[in-house]
């Protein structure tokens, strides 16, 4: 997987994607990750890549050029780097980050570690002009209801849950076996060493070695837990079921 991220602040993106198994992943080639800086590709001598909104309101946009001509430079990085690997140019997927994008999901995280390349358009201030993003823009990802200062975090979470996904990123096939398992449920509650601490002891049938009864007893705290604290997805699960 190829990212290309434009952003206003690339060392947050570089920091959150240079750390643990990421990190790892672009080493062995597995991922790869370059960032675009927006004000870079501004030709104001100020280097201001905002401005007031037409028809007023509190706040400023960022306008049009400066992200168009960032775009530009990812595309034609990209093409370059089809070519020198002999690979067959695709269309972009060009995924804006904004409250106002289809809600991020596992589902949508699936979908989205199946491309080659994503590029992603983080915004900043109060939004971008509506003419750019339908210029370049394919796609708009939310991170869920809450409000956020800009686009930099949530693509960072989907990239790290995308990244996740791909084949040999985790290295570990029993951690995706245990996913599809518990399918939409909570996890079972979890225990080291040593076998008591602070007077609480670790659940006798864990010490049992008896792997059909704790199995059940996994699934049965899954289910409990998953209908005391997420009673939508408890719903789903026994709809599933049925
Ligand atoms: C004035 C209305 N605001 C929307 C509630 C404008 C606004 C606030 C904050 C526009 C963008 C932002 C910054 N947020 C993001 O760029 C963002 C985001 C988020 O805030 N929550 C969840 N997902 C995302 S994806 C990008």
């Amino acid at each position: 997987m190829n990212y290309y991220v434009m952003t206003l602040f690339p060392e947050l993106i570089e920091k959150g994607m240079h750390t643990g198994v990421l990190y790892r992943a672009m080493e062995e080639k597995l991922l790869s990750l370059e960032c675009f800086h927006i004000r870079e590709y501004t030709v104001n001598r100020h280097k201001r890549v905002d401005d007031y909104t037409y028809g007023g309101g509190a706040g400023m946009l960022m306008a049009c050029q400066p992200i168009y001509d960032c775009y530009r430079a990812v595309e034609t990085r990209r093409r370059l780097r089809a070519w020198e690997q002999g690979r067959k140019e695709k269309p972009a997927h060009v995924i804006y980050m904004s409250p106002q994008g289809r809600v991020f999901t596992q589902s949508v995280a699936e979908e989205l570690s199946r491309e080659e390349e994503l590029i992603f358009l983080c915004g900043h201030y109060e939004g971008i002009d509506e003419r750019v993003l339908e210029e370049v823009v394919t796609d708009t990802i939310s991170i869920g209801d809450y409000v956020l200062t800009g686009g930099e975090l949530p693509a960072l979470v989907v990239m790290d849950s995308i990244s996740r996904l791909i084949p040999g990123v985790l290295n570990n096939d029993v951690s995706a076996e245990t996913e599809s398992f518990t399918d939409g449920l909570l996890e079972y509650p979890q225990y080291t060493r040593p076998e008591e601490w602070m007077g609480k002891k670790v659940p006798e049938v864990l010490l049992s070695g008896h792997h059909a009864k704790v199995e059940a007893w996994r699934l049965e705290q899954s289910l409990l837990r998953t209908k005391e604290r997420r009673p939508d997805l408890y719903e789903k699960y026994l709809e599933e079921r049925t």
